[in-house]
Order: C-alpha cells, then structure tokens, then sequence
C-alpha cells in the first residue's frame, strides 16, 4: 500500500484543496493530511484561520480522498511523520518547490501546480469587498 502525505492549513475549503487532495489520493492508496493547527498558523504562518481546528478536521475527514488528519504543530515534524508513518509520497503545492526537497532522502517529493485563481485570502477579500 502506497502511504502518502501532505500539509495545510486548509481553511475556507475550496476546489484548490480539493484538486490537490485528489491529485495528492491518485498518487497512492492512503492519504494523510497533516493539519495545521490553530496555534501553529498562528504563531509560524501569521494566519489567524475562519474556521478552528476542530472544524476544518472535520471537514477534511468528510473528504473521499483522505484517509487520516493528524496535526501539523511545527515546520521540524515532516521528517519524522515520514518515519512515523511510513511514507512513500510527500506531495504539496508547487509554491512551495524546493522548500521540502530535504526528505528526498526518505521518500518521493512532489510538488503539484496549484489551482489557478482561488486561494483563501482571495475569498476573504472578495467577501470584504463584497459586504464592503
Ligand atoms: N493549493 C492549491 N491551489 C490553490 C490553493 C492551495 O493547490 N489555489 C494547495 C497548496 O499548494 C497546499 C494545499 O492546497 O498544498 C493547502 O494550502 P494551504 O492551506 O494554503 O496550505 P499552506 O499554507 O501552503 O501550508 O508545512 C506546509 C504548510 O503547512 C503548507
């Protein structure tokens, strides 16, 4: 069985995560999504999030593609994830080429194009204007 994983923040769920969690499922057969935690987005990606923890979890599990949510609590756990979970495929967007290329050494790493045209910040700012 082919274990691959990847990591977010995932909050505001949009069609850009869910093209890249069925890209990320189709490169394997079990797929765990490390979560960003409230107080990691906060403190290390200076990102207060919508929706909690607790929440975006949920809506994650409810996800065809993924198999498993475990928390994202630092930038240093990736390597031992790898290990922890025996993982074949470390998969995330291409904005982050090159940046995770350190775990070649332990699994496969790839970097998917992201989904033109949507991101979070860009709904948050649609829906500000929006509402003005
Ligand atoms: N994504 C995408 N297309 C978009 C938006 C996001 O493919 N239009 C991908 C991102 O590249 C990432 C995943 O969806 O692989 C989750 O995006 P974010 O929640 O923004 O995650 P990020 O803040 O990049 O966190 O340790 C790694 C970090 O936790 C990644």
């Amino acid at each position: 069985m082919k274990r691959v994983i990847t990591y977010g923040t995932f909050d505001l769920l949009h069609y850009g995560h869910i093209n890249l969690l069925k890209r990320a499922k189709a490169l394997g057969d079990y797929l765990i999504v490390a979560l960003s935690t409230d107080e990691f987005n906060w403190n290390e990606k200076h990102k207060k999030c919508y929706f909690s923890y607790e929440i975006r979890k949920q809506l994650l599990e409810a996800i065809r593609y993924v198999d498993l949510v475990i928390p994202e609590q630092s930038w240093e756990q990736k390597s031992e994830d790898v290990r922890e979970y025996h993982i074949d495929t470390f998969v995330i967007g291409d904005d982050w080429t090159g940046k995770f290329d350190f775990l070649k050494p332990q699994c496969e790493v790839v970097y998917l194009p992201r989904t033109p045209e949507v991101s979070t910040t860009q709904i948050k700012d649609d829906l500000h204007s929006l509402n003005g």
